[in-house]
């Protein structure tokens, strides 16, 4: 596969090839730990991700073989959050948890190795995991002075139940990728040397369907979990698609005209 970078980072790389990106964190000597800088970045190439009506699918995924992420980087870790160069303590990785779920586009995580703490959180809220047979899931936590009471509780619950869910946030075992995908907590589990092919793949397939469908399916699924604001944005893509229709141009074209709508013309669907 040949990839063409699309912008330079310092902690991340970012790339395409066809309609399909790939964000991978770069930090193979701790295994992909991420920083408030590593995050930044993140945000950054999802939202051009988000922005680029090329771009189709995105792939997550974590430089080398041994590690998807490791989670905060817990050198930087300071007084209320993780420390960058701007010396303020951050927690920025919710953030991008967020952007992750509502970008609407399939998001798809790529996991090699180790998948650990607020790194395999962003495996999680990724829309569909596929994973190397030697990959690692757990949260660490509790061990290292940390929790995820966000999605990293609550949606791990939804995802594999809440006995596992306290279970693997307890007692901060590791799980292997066969274990995981028997909780119902990845999609696949593919040898190593296919994951990429595997994942490219299913990308392919998902990009011969189409766009607003799986928009659609995307906004659902998370309006069932994350209340108003997932209804938020299953909210705004229909507003989306009412802009597109004459009867919502009518409502506009009439204001800026200064006179009366006349909505009358459009059909009334059962
Ligand atoms: O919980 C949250 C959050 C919650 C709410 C809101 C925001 C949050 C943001 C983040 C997080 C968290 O992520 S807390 C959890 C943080 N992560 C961990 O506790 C995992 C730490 N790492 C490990 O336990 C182990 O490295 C490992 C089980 C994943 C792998 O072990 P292994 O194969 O023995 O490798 P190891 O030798 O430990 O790691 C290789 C190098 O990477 C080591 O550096 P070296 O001794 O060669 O200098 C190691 O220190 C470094 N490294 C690995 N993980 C991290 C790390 N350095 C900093 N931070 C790490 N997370």
């Amino acid at each position: 596969t040949m990839w063409e970078n699309i912008k330079t980072y310092s902690e991340i790389i970012f790339e395409r090839t066809g309609k399909i990106a790939k964000i991978t964190m770069n930090r193979p000597e701790k295994l992909n730990a991420f920083t408030p800088t590593t995050i930044q970045e993140m945000i950054d190439a999802f939202t051009i991700c988000r922005d680029d009506s090329s771009i189709g699918v995105v792939i997550l995924t974590g430089a080398g073989e041994k590690a998807f992420s490791s989670g905060g980087d817990q050198s930087v870790r300071g007084n209320g959050g993780y420390v960058g160069p701007d010396k303020i303590a951050r927690l920025n990785v919710l953030d991008l948890q967020h952007l992750i779920r509502i970008i609407p586009k399939p998001v798809i995580a790529m996991v090699k190795g180790w998948s650990v703490g607020g790194g395999n959180i962003l495996q999680l809220v990724c829309d569909l995991t596929l994973a190397a047979d030697n990959a690692k899931f757990g949260q660490t936590g509790p061990k290292v002075g940390s929790f995820d009471a966000g999605y990293g509780s609550g949606y791990l619950a939804r995802v594999i139940g809440h006995k596992r869910a306290k279970e693997v946030w307890f007692l901060n075992h590791f799980y292997s990728a066969k274990e995981a995908y028997e909780m119902n907590w990845i999609n696949k589990v593919v040898p190593l040397e296919d994951l990429e092919k595997v994942t490219l793949e299913w990308c392919e397939e998902i990009l011969q369907k189409s766009p607003t469908a799986i928009r659609f399916i995307k906004a659902a699924m998370n309006a069932d979990t994350d209340g108003l604001a997932g209804l938020q944005q299953l909210g705004g893509d229909a507003t989306m698609l009412f802009y597109t229709t004459d009867e919502g141009k009518e409502g506009r074209d009439a204001f800026n005209e200064k006179r009366k709508p006349d909505f009358d013309q459009f059909p009334k669907f059962p």
